[in-house]
């Protein structure tokens, strides 16, 4: 472990990791807040050792899980901002840009929510996977925009994702059908539009969120709803401008089958990808504060955002 990383930073990283906090959105703001508290808890009196702290917390961050782009591009922010040349400076900065970053993230999430807002018409429904507050950043200025939506909501094996979404979006006022994953295609008839959220957009437009969102975007073009995908541009993935793919986390199979009921079937091969690829062509539009997308040109948002690509968030 790396001394210099201090307890709270540490603390947040394990929270990541053991999913008390998840959710893209919610990673990358506890990821700009921990590098937060590292510059204001800090004493060393040396500016190098104040920004090698930074990096090696920014390290720390970065390892607890691999595919929500939200939290390297959150680094890469906060780390961005450090300029000056003195210790205290540093710290300020770091401050200062940890506070826009958040300030950032929360406007976005309400922009985005009016764009994918107009989407919805009054009285329709909504199918929805996992747990996104870009999502819900969508039904709820739906819902203050006076239309009346109605959700389906898959229970999202095997963290039950789903189960947040059926009490976020019961406590809006829309009411919420819950379903087995297995049972999406059968109440896809009923359905107007699939609305999910995703932790990273590659830049052919492929969208990378939870484990069960390809099978459902399939489902749902062979039924016609269409798909929505719900992103601030924070889930734009700039290493995929230059040929690198996104890594798929695979979790413990502890959180499927315990040892005990493993051992009695045989033992076998156990697999727990959390999250999958839906190809560009299952998705009809991308969500985002700055207006809706075809996923075949999120590519000229991102090369506008980011330049041709970007280096690991402390190697700057
Ligand atoms: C969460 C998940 C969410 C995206 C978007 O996965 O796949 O759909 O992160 O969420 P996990 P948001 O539970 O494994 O973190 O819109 O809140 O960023």
């Amino acid at each position: 472990m790396d001394e210099r990383v201090h307890a709270e930073v540490r603390r947040i990283a394990d929270e990541i990791g053991t999913m008390e906090i998840r959710g893209a959105a919610a990673i990358a703001e506890a990821a700009a807040r921990a590098l937060r508290s590292q510059a204001t808890d800090s004493e060393t009196t040396d500016p190098e050792a104040f920004k090698s702290e930074l990096r090696a917390a920014a390290r720390m961050l970065y390892e607890t899980r691999p595919t929500a782009v939200s939290l390297p591009n959150a680094l890469r922010y906060v780390l961005r901002g450090m300029s000056s040349t003195t210790v205290e400076g540093l710290r300020q900065d770091v401050v200062q840009s940890a506070d826009d970053f958040c300030a950032r993230l929360e406007r976005a999430q309400a922009d985005l929510g009016q764009v994918g807002a107009n989407r919805l018409r009054d009285g329709d429904t909504i199918m929805t996977h996992c747990h996104s507050t870009d999502v819900f950043a969508c039904v709820e200025a739906a819902v203050e925009q006076g239309k009346h939506i109605e959700a389906i909501v898959k229970e999202t094996r095997p963290r039950l994702q789903g189960h947040i979404t059926a009490e976020a979006l019961h406590e809006m006022g829309v009411p919420v059908t819950l379903i087995v994953d297995s049972a999406a295609r059968r109440y896809l008839n009923d359905v107007d539009h699939v609305l999910v959220g995703a932790d990273a957009i590659a830049a052919d437009g492929s969208v990378i969120n939870k484990i069960g969102t390809s099978g459902l975007a399939v489902n749902a073009r062979d039924r016609g709803a269409p798909i929505m995908v719900a992103a601030q541009t924070l889930k734009l993935h700039p290493g995929t401008m230059t040929g690198h793919t996104v890594d798929i986390e695979m979790r413990d199979t502890e959180e499927i089958i315990d040892d005990e009921t493993l051992a009695e079937l045989g033992n076998p091969t156990v697999k727990n990808p959390a999250f999958d690829v839906t190809p560009p062509r299952y998705v009809d539009a991308i969500v985002t504060e700055r207006g809706q997308f075809p996923p075949e040109s999120i590519v000229i948002l991102m090369r506008e955002l980011f330049g041709e690509g970007t280096t690991e968030p402390w190697a700057e």
